[in-house]
């Protein structure tokens, strides 16, 4: 590519190719995860031709990944923000994993990524982003909490020089080619698994707390610990990697498989392998072991729900996820979810007509995560509960408390849906000389795919 000028999306697009390739070549699992979800994708498209595209191009859904990165501080997430704000990935949403996982995960999250639809289009990295609660007495005591957060404020994950490139970058909309390799260079290191001996001690002392605090504060630097390519068929997925040998979770997070529409996100994971890790002992001696903090995980995306939508959802996943609830609770169709207000769809004027009979309905890709099936990810990579003490009140943490962390606007995930369904309603009303309204109060617009249930 002879690009001489490098826009936040292309910056992007290059930093989610250059953390793919560093992590297969430091975690060969995520290799092969990468080749099976290829020969699934391919599939899947043969077999379903035009269909297997309703949710995002192939080209799309190809290069798609998330991340999961865990910070310690306010002052790094902040930092972060700045790398992520470089590419055009913003903070969007809130998630607390305190309550979400019955063993010991002291952190909140956020998650960065693309808001718009022409950027989500361009490439969609997401990174969802924990910073740990020092403060929250169900896991750390008053000194712990001080000798952590000591330790916290001492390190430096990120150099003034690649966050000086970030503020470049965001205040110029990009970077000339030589700063972008630089810009990519350096945050591509940055989340490389560090090689400096673990303070022993410390490490342990942690890890008897939560694996997650260890994780974070326990070393002097941070690691990307996974990142998750999507597959258009997550069950068949997971059976490819369990007969090639790749244990898997018992479950896929998330809806079940069944007959209805896709909703939301599934997700399943393999155990994090162990690492050879050196360390120092209390007497200053540096030995040989091993830590199990890296993973592998792999998504499918459904529909974004609407506020009702979510809220079925949540209430079924806590019945169980299973066909029968989801019989019981869901529609079986595209259109059942635009009856009933429950999922979110763009209308698209299509190029072969005129009024609303030419106005096609296109379902918009859930583009967030879930708490639930967050906590049973970072769940099921600990071997140790951890120790939580519910006696303790729990420190306050909401959206508002996140925002004013990251010091940036923090995005509700439901606005931005409903943003893009204004936008599409707006722009196929212009193009139709019709207003806004006659097409958002007609919620069953026919669509190319679905049958007669539409009328
Ligand atoms: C994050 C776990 C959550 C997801 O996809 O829900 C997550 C972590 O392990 O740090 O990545
Ligand atoms: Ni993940």
């Amino acid at each position: 590519m002879t690009t001489d000028f490098f826009a936040p999306w292309q910056l992007r697009a290059a930093f989610a190719r250059s953390l793919s390739d560093m992590y297969g070549r430091e975690v060969p699992a995520y290799t092969t995860l990468l080749e099976v979800s290829h020969d699934v994708n391919a599939d899947v498209v043969r077999a379903r031709g035009a269909d297997a595209e309703r949710l995002g191009s192939i080209d799309r859904v190809t290069a798609e990944r998330h991340g999961a990165i865990r910070v310690g501080t306010p002052a790094e997430l902040q930092q972060v923000a700045r790398i992520f704000g470089a590419m055009g990935m913003h903070p969007v949403g809130f998630y607390d994993l305190r309550d979400a996982s019955s063993s010991s995960v002291p952190v909140i999250s956020t998650a960065f990524r693309p808001t718009d639809r022409a950027e989500l289009a361009r490439n969609p990295f997401r990174v969802f982003t924990s910073m740990l609660v020092p403060s929250d007495r169900r896991f750390f005591s008053a000194d712990l909490q001080e000798r952590l957060e000591t330790f916290l404020t001492r390190r430096t994950l990120f150099g003034p020089e690649l966050l000086a490139l970030a503020d470049r970058a965001e205040a110029d909309g990009g970077l000339g080619a030589g700063d972008a390799a630089e810009f990519l260079r350096r945050a591509t290191a940055a989340f490389e698994l560090g090689r400096e001996p673990v303070d022993q001690a410390w490490y342990r002392e942690l890890e008897a707390v939560s694996a997650v605090a260890a994780d974070i504060g326990g070393v002097p630097s941070t690691h990307i610990n996974h990142l998750t390519p999507r597959v258009l068929d997550i069950d068949d997925l997971y059976a490819r990697m369990e007969a090639r040998g790749i244990t898997m979770i018992d479950a896929i997070q998330g809806p079940p498989l069944w007959e209805g529409p896709d909703v939301l996100l599934r997700q399943t994971s393999f155990r994090a392998l162990a690492e050879p890790r050196s360390f120092r002992t209390p007497d200053g001696e540096v030995v040989q072991d091993s830590l199990r903090v890296r993973f592998g995980e792999v998504e499918a995306r459904g529909i974004a729900l609407t506020r009702e939508g979510r809220a079925r959802y949540d209430a079924a996943v806590v019945e169980g996820a299973t066909p029968e609830v989801w019989r019981r609770t869901f529609p079986d169709s595209e259109a059942g979810l635009v009856e009933q207000g429950l999922g979110w769809f763009t209308y698209e004027v299509s190029d072969d007509g005129a009024g609303p009979a030419g106005v096609r309905r296109e379902p918009i890709v859930y583009e967030d995560f879930l708490p639930r099936s967050a906590a049973g990810i970072f769940q099921s990579n600990l071997t140790e509960e951890g120790s939580k003490d519910a006696s303790q009140a729990g420190e306050e943490r909401d959206a508002d408390w996140m925002a004013g962390a990251v010091g940036r606007e923090l995005f509700d995930p439901f606005d931005l849906y409903a943003a893009q369904v204004a936008a599409s309603l707006t722009s196929a009303a212009q193009r139709l000389g019709v207003a806004p309204e006659t097409l958002a109060a007609t919620p069953a617009v026919p669509t190319t795919t679905s049958t007669g249930a539409d009328a």
